[in-house]
């Protein structure tokens, strides 16, 4: 495989698409958040539901209660059945990886999944399409490169499920800018990609945390990447390298026009990886201050190489064809992204992932026999494949001290403190 490498190498600049050399003034930039924020439900009864952002408990809907304790009979609200399901929220629901893991999760039956997108009407499409059952789920507003946006969706999805607690949160969202040439804003003033992966679910987790610790087994995964561990072909051989450095660029605000978390010049592919640095040891921050006293377990992931996912929007054509091949075939790091999402949805479904502080991964590649599947029954030859098991993390991302700091910069940052 090492024969590969100078030739991925020199064929991923090469797959450098011409936008790279683009003026800085014709990059897309989140304009300022100022629509009203909506929970679209989408039940039979409720899809035609838009919801002004500031709602009070009594205003909702009849059709919107949710039973406040596990132990009440389930309501039938106007064909929403919500029962005993757990709620799960997922991040960037509409596509990819966490639209896989909302329709595994939907049709187990065991989950209500809210599905947390910046599209609402791009998310109420993916899942029909995903043959989601109707009353499984909701679609709501979430603009992760808005503060304020994560904080209107807090406030609504309090609203909307009352006074029962989230019991899985997935922090899946994310984009990925290698090829431009300047930063991107959101609207906060963040480098888009890690104010989208990072500043914005810093922000929803610690949001949420009061809430779940009120679930009885609560989980929380903020998926991760090898890419972003270092002690890995995938993140240590290949460049860039993900490194914080000693967090200069959080320490001057992490705002414009501070791109970078180590201060240096803004590099897009970089900045992907250090904010996949950013959730990992957010995950272990949140373990050592939260999951003694509320019980949450605590996770990150890595799914695998999904290598046919919009993530690589900005690759070149060849190279989204080719990168799934080199991945099949020369890595054999490949996963599916239905069989990604399953991997996702077990992280907070299977009973054997209820430990804390774990960074999940699975052994071998697609197409094997798997031992956990959604249905409970045992996977055959092309389903669902590969073992779970406790990764190991880089010792970047292991650095108790470096997290620490990124902890308390992050909540400079959100405006928490
Ligand atoms: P996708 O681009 O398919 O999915 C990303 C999702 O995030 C989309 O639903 C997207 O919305 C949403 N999103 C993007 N920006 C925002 C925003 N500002 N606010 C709210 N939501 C937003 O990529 P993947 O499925 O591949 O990525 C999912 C996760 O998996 C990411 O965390 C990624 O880092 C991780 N991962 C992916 C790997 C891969 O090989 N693909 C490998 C390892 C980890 P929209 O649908 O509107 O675009
Ligand atoms: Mg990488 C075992 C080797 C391995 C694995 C598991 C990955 C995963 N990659 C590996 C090796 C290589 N990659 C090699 C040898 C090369 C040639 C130099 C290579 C190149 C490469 C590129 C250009 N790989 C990439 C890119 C991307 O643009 C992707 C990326 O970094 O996105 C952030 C990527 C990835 N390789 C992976 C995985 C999982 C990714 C994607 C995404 C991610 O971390 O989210």
């Amino acid at each position: 495989m090492v024969r590969f490498i100078p030739l991925m190498a020199a064929l991923a600049y090469l797959a450098t698409p011409s936008t790279a050399f683009a003026p800085a003034s014709s990059q897309i930039r989140i304009r300022q958040n100022t629509a009203t924020p909506s929970i679209v439900a989408t039940s039979p009864l409720a899809s035609s539901t838009l919801l002004p952002a500031m709602l009070t408990e009594t205003e909702l809907p009849e059709k919107l209660y949710f039973p406040k304790t596990d132990k009440e009979p389930a309501k039938v609200l106007g064909g929403l059945k919500i029962g005993t399901r757990k709620l799960t929220v997922i991040t960037g629901a509409s596509s990819g990886l966490g639209l896989n893991c909302a329709a595994t999760l939907a049709k187990t039956g065991r989950h209500f999944v809210v599905m947390a997108c910046r599209d609402v009407e791009k998310g109420k499409r993916a899942a029909k399409e995903m043959g989601m059952p109707d009353d499984s789920y909701v679609v709501m507003k979430l603009e992760l490169g808005s503060l304020q946006s994560v904080r209107d969706f807090v406030f609504n999805l309090k609203a909307f499920k009352s006074a029962r607690p989230v019991n899985n949160l997935i922090c899946n969202a994310a984009v990925y800018k290698p090829t431009d040439p300047e930063p991107a804003w959101t609207d906060d003033g963040f480098e888009q990609s890690m104010g989208i992966n990072h500043f914005g679910h810093f922000l929803l987790v610690n949001l949420l945390v009061d809430d779940m610790a009120k679930a009885k087994g609560a989980r929380c995964c903020i998926v991760g990447s090898i890419t972003g561990n270092t002690n890995t072909v995938g993140g240590g051989l290949v460049y860039p390298q993900a490194d914080l450095g000693t967090l200069s660029g959080f320490e001057k605000g992490a705002k414009k026009p501070v791109a970078m978390a180590d201060g240096k010049p803004f590099f897009g592919a970089k900045a992907y990886k250090d904010s996949k640095v950013c959730n990992m040891m957010t995950v272990s921050e949140l373990h050592r201050r939260y999951h003694e006293s509320t019980g949450i377990a605590f996770s990150s992931m890595y799914p695998g190489c999904i290598a046919e996912t919009s993530l690589f929007r900005e690759k070149r054509p060849w190279f989204r064809k080719a990168f799934p091949w080199f991945m099949k075939y020369v890595t054999g790091g490949y996963v599916g992204m239905q069989e990604a999402g399953e991997r996702l949805a077990q992280v907070v479904d299977d009973p054997q992932c209820t430990k804390s502080d774990v960074y999940w991964s699975w052994n071998g590649g697609a197409q094997q026999v798997g031992r956990w599947s959604p249905d409970g029954k045992p996977r055959g030859a092309g389903g669902s494949g590969g073992e779970i098991f406790e990764n190991e993390q880089s010792d970047a991302v292991r650095d108790r001290e470096t997290a620490k700091k990124m902890w308390e910069l992050s909540v400079k940052a959100c405006g928490m403190d």
